[in-house]
């Protein structure tokens, strides 16, 4: 495992063996940048969206109704479905392509492309951008989501309306040359479309179906609509909740907290305080895999040869941080 000692990761990065990555990744928050002054561009709702996510919503409810029709088979298989799309998002889009905190074989950024697009969630490409713009001006208008504008818009709301024209300006400066040379992203981005229907929508509906009998009205409001607008709240819940509530105990001075709630529904992305002051440490947290299964699902892709160099803090600059800007809550371990 790599060891981070210094406040700028990126120095410590080492070059891909073979893999594509530059050798920074636009992660660190950027102070120098100032809101533009004057009266803030119109909000523009977009309706598209705002009647498919009222559409998913209401299916996703159906799917609660019928929840007890189904079958114990196709629990499981919804859980299943939940844990794999929650890793193409955790281990795949976040910790890999948008933070390069460890390097994937490619036999594993297939299988993370794979579970991305079962996510659905924007391809890899866009989400790591906008990522990497959220991360560099976290809580300005430039960033996404910015949780400055309240629990909706950095819920749900960002995605009901045009961006502020600041995240695109400044989106478009970042270095994504990374992204565009891994291959794996750029074919998941090439066929995004047709890959959603097959494994968001058609996969989980027809497995339960062909396999145990289930019918096509389960297969398709549980493990297909519920199951995805649960991964859609419980990354959402990152953005809105993990900026909202919890303790500050590595940085005072910055919105994102400590929320076990979170960390518990999006499986190890609830440490939001520790992510955004090491956005480098793969495991998203200082306590390893308690309430993080996915750098459990990490360490055992390295186990198997599939996944290396693996980037953490060390306790000492943890420690040193934390006297040095936390809010006097931490507790360790
Ligand atoms: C979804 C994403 O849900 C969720 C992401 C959450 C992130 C969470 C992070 C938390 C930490 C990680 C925790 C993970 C936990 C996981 C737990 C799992 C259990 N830079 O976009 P357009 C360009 S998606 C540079 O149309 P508008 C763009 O390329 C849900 N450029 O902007 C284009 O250029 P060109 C499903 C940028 O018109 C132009 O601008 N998907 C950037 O303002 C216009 O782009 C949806 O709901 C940038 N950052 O529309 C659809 N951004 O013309 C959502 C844009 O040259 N998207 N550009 O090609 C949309 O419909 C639209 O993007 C919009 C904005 C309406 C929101
Ligand atoms: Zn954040
Ligand atoms: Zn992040």
């Amino acid at each position: 495992m790599t060891e981070t000692e210094n406040r700028n990761p990126h120095a410590a990065r080492q070059p891909n063996g073979g893999m594509a990555e530059s050798s920074t990744v636009e992660d660190v928050f950027d102070d120098t940048y100032r809101e533009k002054d004057g009266p803030k561009p119109p909000r523009r709702l977009v309706w598209r969206n705002i009647i498919l996510m009222t559409l998913l919503h209401a299916g996703a409810l159906y799917g609660l109704v019928l929840l007890p029709s189904a079958s114990g088979l196709t629990l499981v298989w919804s859980a299943v479905c939940y844990l794999v799309s929650a890793l193409g998002v955790t281990a795949g889009a976040h910790r890999l392509w948008s933070h390069r905190s460890y390097k994937a074989s490619f036999p594993l950024r297939v299988f993370l492309a794979v579970a991305n697009s079962m996510s659905f969630q924007n391809d890899i490409f866009e989400w790591a951008r906008d990522h990497r713009v959220h991360h560099k001006f976290s809580e300005t208008d430039a960033d996404p989501h910015n949780a400055k504008r309240g629990f909706f818009f950095a819920h749900i709301g960002w995605l009901l309306v045009r961006k502020h024209p600041d995240v695109i300006e400044k989106g478009k400066k970042l270095d994504l040359s990374d992204l565009k040379a891994d291959a794996v992203v750029m074919f998941q981005r090439r066929h995004y479309k047709l890959s959603v229907v097959v494994l968001c929508f058609l996969l989980p509906m027809l497995v339960p179906w062909y396999f145990w009998g289930e019918s096509l009205a389960v297969g398709y409001f549980v493990p297909g609509l519920l199951r995805y607008s649960l991964i859609l709240n419980a990354t959402w819940l990152v953005n809105s909740a993990a900026h909202i509530w919890g303790n500050r105990p590595y940085d005072k001075t910055i919105n994102p907290r400590e929320n076990f709630m979170v960390a518990l529904s999006a499986i190890g992305e609830g440490f939001h305080n520790y992510h955004h002051t090491f956005p480098f440490d793969y495991a998203t947290s200082e306590f390893g895999c308690k309430l993080n299964l996915t750098t459990a699902f990490i360490d055992f892709m390295c186990f198997l040869g599939l996944a290396r160099d693996r980037k953490s803090v060390s306790k000492d600059t943890i420690l040193t941080r934390v006297q040095r800007t936390g809010d006097g809550s931490y507790k360790s371990g």
